[in-house]
């Protein structure tokens, strides 16, 4: 059956099956990765393509969506869009949509099993059971997230929603971002040393992309000190990994839980070899009820935009007009 739209779409990575069914409903989708000649098909299609449906993590620079002359729409999988030059986009009438709010309470949940994970040790005693350990001796005491204060770095929806959780758990909870926030009763700290120093489990929750490259360096290390947890599930490009490992083996830090990484899924040996690190494979949003709000909105935003109405959720950067 012909697609409902006379309009031609590139999918550059592959996506979720139900996504991909009803673009292939909708549009003429083109998928390079089905294709003998990945870059023969693109520059086929390439006078063609109106817009992209971009999997997680699918990189659109400047220089690619330059060459789509006809490129109006790019909904993206994520409320990340760091691997998306949206500044470019915008400048160039394109609208790029994201997939906030939908993933909202699940990142936060992750980021509070990974917050007890890491202070509690939990994988550790995890693995000691299974080792048959215990039958020897008890697991040895942990630390604990009782006394302890809390900083967000970066005070968005899915900070605020992390917030909301550790305050629930007990802990007074202070936050760093561009902007002190009016409607918001928690102490703000002017820098993320300032925050660092006055917490002692630091949460990662800024957006990726050039401008948080390496705001967790080694003097925001220091600053949290040797009884300090580093938590990270926004972008690995926000932490200098370098300066962490040697944070977390030196014991300037006690502890880190990582969601994210700089060069994924590839994560460096020397972070594998810790043992007061607990890594775990970017699923902050990964469950089958979040990922299906999320691939759902994607559609939702290229249907309303091929509709001529209004996107739903266009990122700051760019034209809210479909
Ligand atoms: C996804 C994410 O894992 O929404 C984001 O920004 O990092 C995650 O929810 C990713 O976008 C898709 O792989």
């Amino acid at each position: 059956m012909a697609p409902r739209f006379d309009i031609d779409l590139l999918m550059p990575v592959p996506m979720m099956p139900f996504v991909m069914d009803q673009l292939d409903q909708a549009f003429r989708v083109h998928k390079p990765w089905l294709a003998p000649d990945r870059d023969a098909l693109l520059r086929q299609v390439a006078p063609d393509v109106r817009a992209i449906a971009a999997g997680g993590g699918a990189v659109l620079t400047a220089d690619l969506m330059g060459r789509l002359p006809r490129l109006e729409c790019v909904s993206s999988f994520g409320v990340g869009y760091d691997s998306i030059d949206a500044t470019w986009a915008g400048a160039h009438g394109i609208v790029v949509t994201n997939t906030p709010d939908v993933l909202t309470e699940e990142v936060a949940d992750t980021a509070l099993a990974l917050t007890l994970m890491t202070v509690r040790r939990l994988p550790q005693a995890e693995r000691y059971l299974r080792a048959g350990s215990w039958l020897d001796k008890s697991f040895p005491l942990t630390p604990t997230l009782r006394g302890r204060t809390a900083g967000i770095l970066g005070l968005g929806r899915i900070g605020k929603a992390i917030a909301h959780r550790l305050a629930a758990c007990g802990l007074p909870v202070h936050y760093h971002g561009r902007h002190r926030q009016d409607d918001v009763d928690l102490p703000y700290h002017a820098t993320p040393v300032d925050l660092a120093a006055a917490v002692d489990v630091l949460v990662v929750v800024t957006p990726g992309g050039a401008g948080t490259r390496h705001l967790v360096d080694a003097g925001v290390l220091a600053a949290l000190g040797p009884d300090g947890i580093l938590i990270n599930i926004a972008r690995g490009s926000v932490v200098d990994e370098t300066a962490l490992v040697a944070a977390l083996r030196d014991g300037t830090i006690l502890g880190a839980g990582l969601d994210v990484f700089a060069d994924e899924p590839r994560v460096p040996q020397a972070l594998l070899d810790l043992d007061n690190a607990v890594l775990l494979p970017h699923v902050g949003s990964a469950t089958t009820h979040t990922r299906r709000a999320m691939g759902q909105l994607v559609v939702d935003n290229l249907l309303a935009w091929a509709e001529g109405r209004p996107v739903l959720t266009p990122v700051a950067e760019t034209p809210a007009k479909g």
